[in-house]
């Protein structure tokens, strides 16, 4: 039986079927909505719309399976009008490390045509400051009959309110369904009530508390907790350089040092990925360019690490021999790729060793592009990858590579950036870094 809705937005649809979106969809769809979602890939609307997912993500499958069957989800490449508008489209840098809204102004254009009065747009993806003040300018310029006042942040359609806020995602990729229910949100409108009205939607769904506050604050909040994250591990990251220069194990230096009751440093590793802590900071950046030495620092910090990485595998291992990689993703036990500091890794150690390189990731399928070409890797099984070489180089820490058996290491080089098999390699007088 369907749950009781407590929302006067009974039709919601959400752009970007992506990490986010997708989840989001499935959620609102299962509590009894009506939910279009909009992407423009051909192939993952069709995957939808057969009840399966294009990511992998712990129960969203059953989860969009369910809300597929119900009819309450239905994927599209064309919005519809609705209630409701949520925007989870990609939000990336350009090369110069400058906000890229462009996927954000096509969504705008798309569903322009459909939007009405008393609408709600949802602005979720992760986006510069100014950001949601834009869609208000944007919609005004692509429609006459709309109107944007800069005096009151009004938009206003024959006499009625448009209300648009954002309300960034929040969730850890592998835990996304948890935090989307659990976590609290943080809810900035482009006016008071245009924060009460995403807030009375995302009542439906959310346990966790709802925050409103103005959308400029709210862009910064998200900005701000990732740039945070990316500066504590940037600081774990230098530890771990000081560290091998000192020949001091990290990992005991810093559970010692988080004995402290107010020290909690976090991990370090082959650097930073993903889609959000590896761009996020550089929105603030290009915001503030003078006041952000520290949040440059650290961007600069976790992006030197694969090539100083690179360097110390090349220095100790001979160079014809083969070496395997283990782990491909920015991190454990989800299939994204993006940002991956292990692709860096691989494809410099690429250009630099002369012996074969295997990779391996039980996550993934194939090589990405960028690998694919390269003479020198080859793609096998994780195993496979382990009994053919002597060198190997651990780069995320997946369930699969924590569960091995540690004997198949025995008399292996083991370059371990995660830690994760740090006590059978002191254990066996075995190599392993940041010592
Ligand atoms: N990493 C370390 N050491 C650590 C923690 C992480 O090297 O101690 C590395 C990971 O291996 C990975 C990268 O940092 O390469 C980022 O991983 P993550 O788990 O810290 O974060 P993301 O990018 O998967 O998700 C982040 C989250 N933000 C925060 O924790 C402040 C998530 O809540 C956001 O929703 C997400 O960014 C986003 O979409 O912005």
């Amino acid at each position: 039986m369907a749950p009781k809705m407590v929302t006067k937005y009974k039709k919601v649809t959400v752009l970007g079927l992506g990490y986010v979106g997708l989840p989001t969809a499935a959620i609102i769809a299962n509590k009894g909505l009506s939910v279009i979602g909009v992407d423009t890939n051909v192939s993952t609307v069709k995957t939808i719309n057969e009840g399966n997912t294009h990511i992998i993500e712990p129960d969203l499958e059953v989860l969009v399976r369910s809300a597929v069957n119900s009819k309450n989800l239905v994927a599209s490449i064309i919005p519809e009008p609705a209630d409701a508008f949520i925007i989870a489209v990609p939000t990336p840098f350009t090369q110069k490390k400058k906000p890229d809204l462009t996927f954000l102004q096509q969504a705008i254009e798309s569903i322009a045509p459909v939007i009405k009065g008393e609408n709600l747009i949802i602005l979720e993806s992760t986006s510069p400051v100014g950001t949601t003040q834009l869609i208000a300018e944007w919609l005004s310029n692509i429609r006459e009959d709309i109107e944007f006042s800069e005096s009151d942040n009004s938009l206003k359609i024959d006499g009625k309110n448009i209300y648009v806020a954002h309300s960034p995602e929040r969730v850890l990729p592998g835990r996304v369904l948890v935090e989307l229910v659990n976590n609290d949100r943080v809810i900035g409108g482009l006016t008071k009530q245009c924060g009460d009205e995403a807030e009375s939607l995302y009542r439906l769904f959310v346990k966790g508390e709802c925050h409103v506050t103005n959308a400029r604050t709210a862009e910064l909040v998200k900005l701000t907790e990732n740039a945070y994250r990316d500066t504590n591990i940037a600081f774990a990251n230098e530890i771990s350089l000081v560290c091998d220069k000192l020949d001091i194990d990290v990992w005991d230096l810093i559970k010692l040092a988080n004995r402290h009751p107010r020290v909690d440093i976090l991990k370090p590793g082959p650097g930073v990925g993903g889609h959000c802590i590896a761009v996020d900071p550089w929105f603030i950046v290009d915001s503030a360019p003078e006041e952000t030495p520290l949040i440059q620092a650290s961007r600069y910090v976790n992006d030197n690490k694969p090539a100083w990485l690179v360097q110390k595998i090349l220095n100790s291992v001979d160079d014809n021999a083969t070496v395997s990689c283990l782990g491909l993703t920015y991190k454990s036990d989800i299939d994204d790729l993006r940002e991956s500091p292990s692709i860096t890794i691989v494809e410099k150690l690429a250009q630099h060793h002369k012996g074969q390189i295997l990779v391996a990731d039980p996550n993934i399928e194939s090589l990405p592009d960028k690998l694919c070409k390269i003479l020198n890797i080859e793609f096998c099984n994780f195993e496979d990858a382990i009994s053919r070489s002597r060198i190997i180089i651990l780069l995320t820490d997946h369930r699969e590579f924590i569960e091995i058996d540690k004997s198949i290491l025995s008399n292996k080089k083991v370059f371990d950036t995660r830690g994760i098999w740090r006590s059978f390699l002191t254990n066996n007088n075995l190599e392993s870094i940041g010592d």
